[in-house]
């Protein structure tokens, strides 16, 4: 029998664990490693920062009064949809805690939970002499080493966890709260102080806007490839890049000054894989073209290993659908790979024609065909890409008109065609973001 391991139980490796369990034909037997206590990834949330309860490297990167950044109508797993799951419409941006929910109710309902070894740390991937791979890891509960053989390995650990924490002049003596977005948890504690936040891409627009709602003084947003450019409201400002720090003033490349409280560096992640061996590791900067994954999932140098979800992202659940259905049928001989040669072509090709596109426009058209076109190849429920590469689209003009009011839409199913009724409560003023209040009539 074939032996499939998944290293990670978040959105990616239970759509793995989910596109095994769907086809009736299969009789690979897949065994998957969590490191934490429970499934959900990022989504799962922790109050932890720094080494968690193990003195295993905290996963969570995810904050309190988290809603979705993008319209939950663009990633609805194309066999499971939001209104199945909550059994009526639902506004379009929901707080973590529930598209946590959305993620478990079809996990729980595929019924695969008793294939996750939870609490284990996967340590090392390497290949054995039987012509597969060895798996070791440690059982963080028992506190024991484990290890076991695979014919397949599928990587699902997720690249938003590790961060790149850029250094600057003057941290060393920053008399401030000086943190990575990985550890940021809780906007509140900021209320009344004044923050710099370094970098302009999601984190950094939604880190200031959370600091807005939640009460800062002020919030300096620093970005070294130009302003983000939002029309923000009283209270955020936009410099360039810093030079240095002097005490509590931040000096910026244009000559001006700030005196600031906090610094929170969203500067992004990186790809990280220290259990995989050298010749096994997928070395990739954040991009929708990544180097060597055949398809955007099949690592060239060896076509046994797979990598979910590595790509940078506006698709995520559907698109990990897409790939783990992909990933499942190359594992199961249904999909014949080129050779190496054309493997290896297929991924300069693809990278040059990204690095061809104009604009984020046309990116999200990039990674929509790239979705599309995994699901042609296999027998997931087509979904309508074109309709939600629109409200993509329609998602960003909305947040150019206003950043802090872009939540209070609603978008289309690509499922049900129901278009989402508007939250009870603008996004500015709803503080509580617990799944009671925002599944709740009214506020
Ligand atoms: P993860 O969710 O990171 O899960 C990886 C899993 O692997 C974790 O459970 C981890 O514990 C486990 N793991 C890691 N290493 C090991 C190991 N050595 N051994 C065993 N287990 C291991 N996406 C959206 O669609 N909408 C959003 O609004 C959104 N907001 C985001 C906000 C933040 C702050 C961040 C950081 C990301 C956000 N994302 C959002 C993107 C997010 O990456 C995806 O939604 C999704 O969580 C990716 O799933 P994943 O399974 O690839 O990785
Ligand atoms: P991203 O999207 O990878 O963005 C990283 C940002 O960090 C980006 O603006 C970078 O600027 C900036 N950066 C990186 N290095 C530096 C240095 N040295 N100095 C200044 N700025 C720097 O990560 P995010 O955390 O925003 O988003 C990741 C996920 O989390 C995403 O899926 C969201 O949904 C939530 P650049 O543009 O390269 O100049």
């Amino acid at each position: 029998m074939t032996r499939v391991a998944v290293i990670g139980a978040g959105p990616c490796g239970l759509s793995q664990l989910h596109a095994f369990a769907s086809d009736p034909q299969s009789s690979a037997e897949v065994v998957c490693y969590e490191k934490q206590d429970d499934w959900g990834g990022l989504w799962n949330y922790s109050w932890r920062t720094g080494l968690d309860e193990h003195g295993e490297p905290c996963h969570a990167s995810m904050y309190r009064y988290l809603w979705s950044n993008g319209p939950k109508e663009c990633l609805e797993f194309a066999d499971y949809g939001f209104e199945e799951h909550f059994g009526r419409p639902i506004a379009s941006f929901p707080p973590r805690e529930v598209l946590y929910d959305y993620i478990v109710g079809r996990a729980n309902r595929s019924g695969f939970r008793d294939q996750i070894r939870f609490n284990h740390a996967v340590r090392r991937v390497s290949r054995n002499s039987g012509g597969g791979f060895t798996i070791a890891a440690h059982d963080l509960a028992r506190d024991c080493d484990v290890s076991d053989d695979y014919d397949y390995v599928v990587v699902a650990s997720g690249h938003f966890s590790t961060p790149n924490m850029p250094h600057y002049p003057g941290y060393e003596t920053f008399g401030g709260t000086l943190m990575h977005a990985h550890d940021f948890r809780d906007a509140a504690q900021f209320a009344g102080r004044t923050v710099l936040v370094i970098g302009s891409s999601y984190s950094a627009e939604d880190v200031a806007s959370q600091l807005w709602k939640y009460g800062a003084r002020s919030v300096v947003c620093s970005s070294r490839s130009g302003p983000m450019g939002f029309d923000w409201p009283d209270g955020i400002t936009e410099r360039p890049i810093l030079t240095h720090i002097e005490g509590r003033t931040v000096h910026f490349a244009d000559g001006t000054t700030a005196d600031v409280d906090a610094i929170v560096s969203c500067t992004g992640y990186l790809h990280h894989f220290p259990f995989m061996d050298d010749e096994l590791r997928l070395v990739t900067t954040n991009r929708l073209a990544t180097s060597d994954l055949y398809r955007g999932v099949v690592f060239v140098p060896d076509n046994r290993v797979m990598y979910l979800g590595m790509q940078d992202q506006w698709y995520t659940f559907n698109m990990f659908d897409a790939q783990a259905w992909y990933a499942r049928d190359v594992i199961l001989g249904r999909i014949e790979l080129p050779d190496a040669a054309e493997q290896a072509r297929w991924v300069s090709e693809y990278q040059a024609l990204e690095d061809q596109v104009a604009d984020d426009y046309g990116l999200i058209d990039f990674q929509g065909a790239y979705t599309q076109d995994l699901v042609d190849q296999t027998d997931y429920p087509d979904f309508n890409t074109p309709l939600v590469n629109k409200m993509f689209k329609d998602w960003k003009k909305h947040k150019k008109q206003s950043i802090i009011g872009y939540r209070d839409n609603g978008h289309t199913s690509p499922l049900t065609g129901t278009v989402a009724p508007i939250h009870h409560t603008a996004w500015s003023e709803a503080l509580d973001d617990s799944l009671e209040s925002y599944l709740a009539d009214s506020a």
